[in-house]
C-alpha cells in the first residue's frame, strides 16, 4: 500500500478511477492546497482557481477567518441534532435572517436539500394558505434549469444527462423557456399553480443572463397569480453577481430565498430556505428536518462566511472586477476568431468558444489554460465558465486575462 504523502498526481487519479464511482469527469489536475484565489496541485504547480468549487468559494480558499470558526466550534460542540436545542443555532438564524431581511431562516446543509425544502414549504402554503385542490399544487420552473440532483428536482431537468434513467418521477411541475414572460404569465394562469422557481442567472446552463427586468416583471406575474417567487441563489447568491443577491439587482424580494455553497465559504456544507411567517409558518414541528441542519458548526461558520463577504466588501469587488473582466475578453473577441462572446454579471461569466458545442475546443483550451497555471472548466460543450473567488485583485484579474489571451492564441487557426 502506497505511503499517502508519496502519491503522485497520476497515482491519485488512478486511485480515483479504480475506488471511486465515475460520476465526474474532472480535469487532470490533483489539488493539495488552497489559499484566497490560488491552489496548488500535488507537485506544487500553483494555480489561479476560476471556479471557485462552481461559486461556493466565493471567500477565497481557506479565509482565516472561516477556518477559525470550523476548528474552534467543531472543538467545542460539532453536532447536537434538532432534538435539542444548542447555544449556536438561534444566533445564526438570527443573524441570516436580519442579514438577508426575512423573518426566518430554515437550515439545511446542501443546496439540493434547500430546493427540495423549498418545493416542500411551497407546496404546503399552496395547500394551506392558497387552497390549492389537495396533490394539485404544481411549480413552474425554467427549461435548461439546474437546481440539484434528487430525482425530484431532475424530474423537471432538461438535461438528459441529469434526468435519464432515474425515473419515475413525481409530477407537479410545469417548463417554460427562461426570459420569456409571456409563456410564464400563461402557465401562471392556472389555479393549481403554487410558485416559479427560478435562477436569476442559469449558472450550468452556460450562465444565461436574462433581459434586464425579467426577475421584476416575473416576480409581478407571481403576484398577479397569487403564486410564490422561488430565488435559487445557490449559485448567484452571496456577492457572486456584484450584488449581495443577484435579485438585488433588480430590487426582488424573493418570497423563498434558497442559498448554499458560499454560505459557508466552502469550507463546510452550508444552505437554507429563508421566507417570511405567512409562509415559513406553514411547517409545523415533526414535518421536515435534517440531521446535520443548523448544526453547530454550520452556525459559525455561516456568521464567518457573511462576516467576510459584508467587511470585505466582495460584492462590490465583485462587480467592479466583473465589468473589468468582461471588457478586457471583450478585446480579446476581437483579436481572435476562435472567441465568440462573453457573457454574465459580476465575477460569474462564461467565454462561448466559436465551435461546435460537442466539439473539443473548449475542453482542450481548459487543459491548455491549466498548463499556463489557471484552472477552468467548460458548463457544457464550447462555453467555459470564469468564476473565480471574490477576493481577487485587480492586478491578479489582469493576469489572468493575458493567461487567457496567451492560451486562446495557441488555438487561433
Ligand atoms: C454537480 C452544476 C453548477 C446550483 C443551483 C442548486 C444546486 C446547484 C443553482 C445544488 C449546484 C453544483 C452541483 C455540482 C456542480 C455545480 C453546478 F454544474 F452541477 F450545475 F454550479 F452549475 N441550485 N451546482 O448550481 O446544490 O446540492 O450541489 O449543494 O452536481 O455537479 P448542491
Amino acid at each position: 500500500m502506497e505511503t499517502m504523502e508519496k502519491l503522485s498526481s497520476e497515482q491519485l487519479m488512478k486511485m480515483e478511477d479504480k475506488y471511486g464511482a465515475h460520476n465526474y469527469h474532472p480535469l487532470p489536475v490533483v489539488l493539495a492546497k488552497g489559499e484566497g484565489v490560488f491552489v496548488w496541485d500535488v507537485e506544487g504547480n500553483k494555480y489561479y482557481d476560476f471556479l471557485s468549487a462552481y461559486s461556493a468559494v466565493n471567500q477565497g480558499h481557506c479565509h482565516p477567518k472561516i477556518v477559525d470558526a470550523v476548528v474552534q466550534q467543531s472543538k467545542t460542540l460539532a453536532l447536537t441534532s434538532r432534538a435539542f436545542y444548542n447555544d449556536c443555532l438561534g444566533p445564526y438564524e438570527k443573524f441570516a435572517s436580519e442579514f438577508f431581511g426575512f423573518d426566518k431562516l430554515l437550515p439545511m446543509n446542501t443546496g439540493a436539500e434547500a430546493v427540495e425544502t423549498a418545493i416542500k414549504l411551497c407546496r404546503k402554503w399552496a395547500y394551506e394558505v392558497k387552497g390549492v385542490q389537495e396533490n394539485k399544487a404544481k411549480i413552474v420552473v425554467c427549461e435548461k434549469n439546474f437546481h440539484g440532483r434528487t430525482t425530484t428536482i431532475v424530474s423537471f431537468s432538461s438535461d438528459e444527462d441529469s434526468r435519464d434513467n432515474f425515473g419515475p418521477f413525481p409530477g407537479g411541475f410545469e417548463v417554460v423557456a427562461y426570459n420569456d414572460l409571456d409563456a410564464l404569465d400563461k402557465a401562471l394562469n392556472d389555479p393549481n399553480i403554487a410558485g416559479f422557481m427560478v435562477e436569476p442567472i442559469q449558472g450550468e446552463a452556460g450562465v444565461f443572463v436574462p433581459d434586464d427586468g425579467y426577475l421584476a416583471k416575473a416576480y409581478e406575474l407571481c403576484k398577479k397569480h397569487n403564486a410564490l417567487f422561488i430565488a435559487d441563489e445557490v449559485q448567484t447568491g452571496i456577492a457572486r453577481t456584484g450584488k449581495l443577491l443577484a435579485c438585488d439587482h433588480e430590487n426582488v424580494k424573493p418570497d423563498i430565498l434558497i442559498l448554499g455553497k458560499a454560505m459557508s465559504g466552502g469550507a463546510y456544507p452550508v444552505s437554507g430556505v429563508l421566507a417570511n411567517d405567512e409562509i415559513m409558518m406553514v411547517i409545523k414541528p415533526g414535518q421536515h428536518g435534517s440531521t446535520f441542519g443548523g448544526n453547530p458548526v454550520a452556525g459559525k461558520v455561516a456568521i464567518a462566511a457573511l462576516e467576510v463577504v459584508r467587511d470585505e466588501k466582495l460584492a462590490e469587488n465583485a462587480q467592479e472586477l466583473g465589468e473589468l473582466f468582461r471588457s478586457e475578453v471583450q478585446k480579446l473577441i476581437k483579436k481572435y476568431n476562435i472567441l465568440k462572446l462573453v457573457r454574465g454579471k459580476g465575477l460569474l461569466n462564461a467565454i462561448v468558444v466559436n465551435d461546435s458545442p460537442d466539439s473539443k475546443t473548449a475542453w482542450n483550451i481548459c487543459v491548455k489554460l491549466k498548463d499556463n497555471g489557471m484552472l477552468a472548466k467548460p458548463t457544457h460543450g464550447n462555453i467555459i465558465r470564469f468564476a473565480p473567488p471574490l477576493v481577487m485583485t485587480r492586478e491578479q484579474l489582469l493576469d489572468c486575462v493575458s493567461i487567457i489571451d496567451k492560451t486562446v492564441a495557441e488555438f487561433e487557426k
